[in-house]
């Protein structure tokens, strides 16, 4: 009846909001020209990285073309994709940053 399926989509929504919200991590990709001091610097400044973390994921970046910087909610993701690519359009350098839902 049609209260019973209200009663359940009560139910089921009470039950999504319990739920962990789904996670999204932020990716660097390599490319040839963006210094390697300028990605240090943005993965210090975006992601609060210490100087050895973000030297540590730079060069994973480097040698293995891609490279996780954080694990975030979809909006935080979303925000720090943006000013990684901000920071480097001001700088004209090539580096390209995605998100992609958390394995
Ligand atoms: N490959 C770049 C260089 O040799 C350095 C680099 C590292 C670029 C990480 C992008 O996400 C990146 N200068």
């Amino acid at each position: 009846t049609n209260t019973d399926i209200q009663r359940d989509t009560v139910l089921e929504r009470e039950k999504e909001a319990l739920k962990p919200p789904p996670m999204y991590q932020v990716v660097l990709l390599n490319d040839d020209y963006t210094p390697m001091e300028f990605v240090v610097n943005v993965l210090q400044r975006v992601f609060g990285k210490t100087p050895e973390e973000a030297s540590h994921i730079m060069l994973k970046v480097h040698h293995e073309g891609r490279g996780v910087c954080g694990i975030y909610t979809r909006d935080i993701a979303a925000t720090r994709v943006e000013m990684v690519r901000q920071l480097a359009r001001a700088r004209q350098h090539p580096l390209q940053c995605i998100m992609e839902p958390a394995p």
